[in-house]
């Protein structure tokens, strides 16, 4: 958007002045920060009124992504970056006294997501703006995002995060456009004399969807898109709610059972447990989200059998899975569409996408809850189960196999098989995991819906993971191969002409040491501790889960420190080891790590005889806004997990195009990475992908062989054991006992000579400063490829039917 100086500071004054009445000059930072906020989504509102105008006029085709979470970050700085008045705002914000760095300082995060998913939503939410991609987000407001971790004595502590207490600049509450989600009561078919059926749904309890919009601005291109949140409201007409009246204390706890649904957001264990308030959750707001597109479709005076012509609904994960009942039930209950025209529709409409592996993460949900819960969705999917198995019947003649794909079996609601029998498409997330999909975990759908299956390369907002978090390197890129980058992620490769150029080089290099510079006081802030922004900066931060394997990058660090003692590590390079990793809170394995690494942080940096060399630092709280600080620092990106466990991962695509070398095991989209920047330019180690299947599926793995016959494993183990890091008593046992009694499931053991050898070759890299800069470069300028800019055009056009619009 065009603005001057001028215009802005004169609407800034204004806008402090109407929220506030107060003058620029005696404003506090709520002030500041509420008053920019609302001018920025004031200088949102037009383009956002445009494209849904836009989008109504062309009758565009649109889609509607559906995620239960969406974890955005701070938004304040990508809405300036992208409606291209960041500049313009700084200076004016500098005349006026203030420092945009500080005001952006006063955002909260709103940590509406656990993690990889979550924040896969949120970049897909830039990316189709920025593409021009007609998409809408549909999640739930939770009140309460993913707890806020503290650490006290080294052990997590989980607190809650009210993100929404001093109010949310950016959303608009649509108090006028609510909608009503059923649940409970009972519900029969009646067949009517025209040999149709008439389905009843009575006693049933009323809650209130209240939806909230947040406006999502491309870059620089006129389009805004709708990330619309759900909240949880008692309906309008309720009663009672008077004290001393007779029903009051029932009343109270109706209330507080229905604001229970959008009160807090469930933090990921990847281990699935039916519990009933998540349920409740996921009909929710998918019911209040297909309600309101159907509600939408109606406007536009189109017969309701072409809506899968203009709508296409994105099941991410299986949570909005009941996307599938809902959307029938409408067709069929209000729309009366016959079953087959109702389901021809619904699959024309839905695609779904699969992001784990885990079979102990797959939701299946009891059917006994979900026919107490939602007994008219019930019904529908008992009838698609029914219809399902006779379809499969015609071609498949084996009755194992129709019971091993059908959804309701033993007992249970098998959500994944939901979507895959009812949505024309189902992807994965990485070229590998996609083909694990195909030929192992899902092998049976595959044999028999081969053409429902295709990849989706995950990716991430260059936007916010380059220009807006690291500001100097986007600066160096435009220097040296123009601006056009930022539109066109591919054209960072045209950076690859500089990976031998010293002068180049040498930039590269200032601007990664000012960046670790900046950490390093962010550490000393945070955790009163010095780090040396000249030794190598190590970083894993993800959430914690065995499979991700932080345990072996600690007793790694737990070796060099024997090394060092021991042999004197002449030639080991002075490293800093960052983690940052929430555990959900009833993980208590993943716990009992984060306490051990904050044990070894502690010994280590508390001696002297290692210290000069080694530090280990945990940061607290790690999200989208500590991600920004640390990625940018990185020279490291630990991505360990047990191939074939991480279906994609998407923060190595952030740490590469950050300038970051890759430590990886050949798992999710680290295979894409190496093909994209050549084998001289990652370091990979471990077990590949057919041996760590074949061990699974054949045993032959003895973990004691390995912790008796391996010097290093042993060292490491033995200090562990005789208690060498103090205060871990249980929890080394603990680790000791998965290691060895329980048979090391996720192969650490058996990966860590090979992970050493990595490291050393990581130290040795690093010595040339010429060798590592090269490969840095080399690496910013393939990372374009995981820009998700091209995953969402991708989505577009091989699965949602949507074609972009010219900006
Ligand atoms: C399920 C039921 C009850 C409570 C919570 C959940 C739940 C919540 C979140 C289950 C799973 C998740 C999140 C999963 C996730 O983040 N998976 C990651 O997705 C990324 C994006 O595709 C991938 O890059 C990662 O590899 C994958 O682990």
């Amino acid at each position: 958007m065009n603005l001057t100086k001028e215009q802005f500071i004169s609407d800034f004054k204004r806008t402090l002045m109407r929220k506030f009445p107060t003058e620029v000059e005696s404003a506090s930072d709520y002030e500041l920060f509420n008053a920019l906020g609302s001018l920025v989504k004031e200088y949102q509102g037009e383009n956002w009124a445009k494209t849904r105008k836009k989008y109504r006029e062309y009758k565009e085709k649109q889609v509607y992504y559906f995620s239960i979470e969406f974890l955005l970050g701070r938004l304040l700085g990508s809405n300036l970056l992208n409606l291209g008045i960041r500049d313009t705002v700084k200076e004016g914000l500098k005349e006026m006294g203030y420092d945009l760095d500080r005001i952006e300082s006063f955002e909260v995060d709103p940590g509406l997501g656990n993690g990889g998913l979550g924040r896969l939503a949120a970049c897909f939410m830039d990316s189709m703006a920025s593409s021009g991609i007609p998409g809408n987000g549909m999640g739930i407001r939770y009140k309460y995002g993913l707890f806020r971790q503290k650490f006290v004595d080294g052990y997590q502590v989980e607190l809650p995060e009210n993100w929404l207490r001093d109010g949310n600049v950016w959303e608009y509450r649509r108090a006028d456009e609510p909608v009503t989600v059923k649940f409970y009561g009972d519900a029969w078919m009646e067949p009517q004399a025209d040999g149709s059926l008439l389905c009843h749904h009575t006693d049933y309890e009323e809650v209130l969807a209240v939806p909230y919009d947040t406006g999502v601005t491309g870059y620089e291109n006129k389009t805004t898109n709708t990330l619309r949140l759900w909240s949880a409201e008692e309906p309008y007409s309720s009663t009672g709610l008077f004290p001393g009246t007779t029903d009051f204390n029932k009343s109270l706890e109706k209330k507080r059972r229905i604001e229970a649904i959008s009160e807090a957001l469930y933090p990921d264990d990847s281990n699935f447990e039916g519990r009933l308030l998540r349920l409740r959750q996921e009909y929710f707001f998918v019911s209040a989200g297909i309600q309101d597109i159907v509600r939408n479709y109606r406007a536009l005076n189109l017969p309701i059998e072409d809506i899968h012509e203009y709508v296409a609904v994105h099941i991410n994960d299986t949570h909005p899975a009941l996307c599938i009942p809902e959307f029938m039930r409408i067709l069929m209950d209000e729309e009366k569409l016959d079953w087959e025209k109702a389901l021809e529709i619904t699959e024309k409409t839905m695609s779904y996408t699969n992001h784990t592996i885990l079979s102990e993460a797959l939701e299946k949900w009891p059917v006994d809850m979900v026919k107490n819960t939602i007994p008219r969705i019930y019904l529908i999917i008992e009838a698609l189960d029914k219809w399902k198995r006779k379809e499969l019947a015609k071609t498949v003649d084996d009755e194992n196999l129709i019971e091993a794909v059908s959804i309701i079996s033993g007992g249970q609601i098998r959500m994944a098989h939901m979507c895959i029998l009812a949505s024309h498409s189902i992807n994965g997330v990485a070229a590998l995991h996609t083909d694990i999909l195909m030929k192992q975990e899902l092998k049976d759908f595959y044999q028999i819906y081969p053409y429902k299956f295709n990849n989706k390369t995950n990716g991430i907002a260059h936007r916010r993971w380059l220009m807006y978090a690291n500001p100097e390197l986007s600066g160096l890129l435009d220097e040296t191969i123009g601006t056009s980058w930022r539109r066109n992620p591919g054209d960072l490769k045209l950076f690859k002409e500089y990976k031998r150029d010293r002068d180049i080089q040498e930039k590269v290099e200032r601007i990664k040491h000012h960046n670790k510079e900046k950490l390093a006081e962010y550490i000393y802030s945070a955790n009163g501790m010095t780090v040396d922004p000249h030794s190598i900066f190590d970083v894993q931060v993800k959430r914690l889960h065995a499979y991700k394997r932080q345990l072996l990058n600690a007793l790694h660090i737990l070796h060099l420190y024997h090394e060092i003692h021991e042999n004197g590590g002449a030639d080991i390079l002075p490293r800093t080891f960052i983690f940052g990793a929430k555990a959900a809170p009833a993980y208590y394995y993943a716990k009992e790590i984060i306490k051990f690494i904050n044990a070894l942080a502690l010994k280590i940096n508390n001696d002297p005889r290692v210290n000069d060399k080694l530090k280990v630092v945990f940061l607290e709280n790690y999200g989208v806004t500590l991600a920004e600080k640390i990625i940018p620092s990185a020279e490291v990106s630990e991505q360990i997990s047990t191939t074939t466990k991480e279906a994609s991962g998407t923060s190595n695509m952030k740490f590469m195009m950050n300038g970051a070398v890759t430590l990886a095991t050949l798992d999710g989209a680290n295979v894409e990475i190496l093909r994209e920047v050549g084998d001289p330019n990652i370091v990979i180690f471990g077990m590949n992908e057919k041996e760590v299947l074949d061990y699974y599926r054949n045993g032959g793995y003895y973990s004691k062989d390995v912790i008796r016959t391996n010097p290093r494993v042993k060292r490491v183990l033995d200090s562990l054991a005789e208690g060498f890091i103090p205060g871990i008593e249980s929890e080394a046992s603990d680790i000791i006992k998965s290691l060895s009694d329980l048979n090391d499931e996720y192969f650490v053991l058996k990966d860590f000579d090979s992970y050493c050898e990595a490291q050393g070759k990581i130290n040795t890299l690093y010595k040339d400063r010429f060798i590592w800069n090269k490969i840095a470069i080399e690496n910013i300028s393939s990372s374009g490829a995981f820009s998700s800019d091209n995953t969402v055009k991708n989505y577009a056009s091989g699965i949602w039917g949507i074609r972009t619009m010219e900006r």
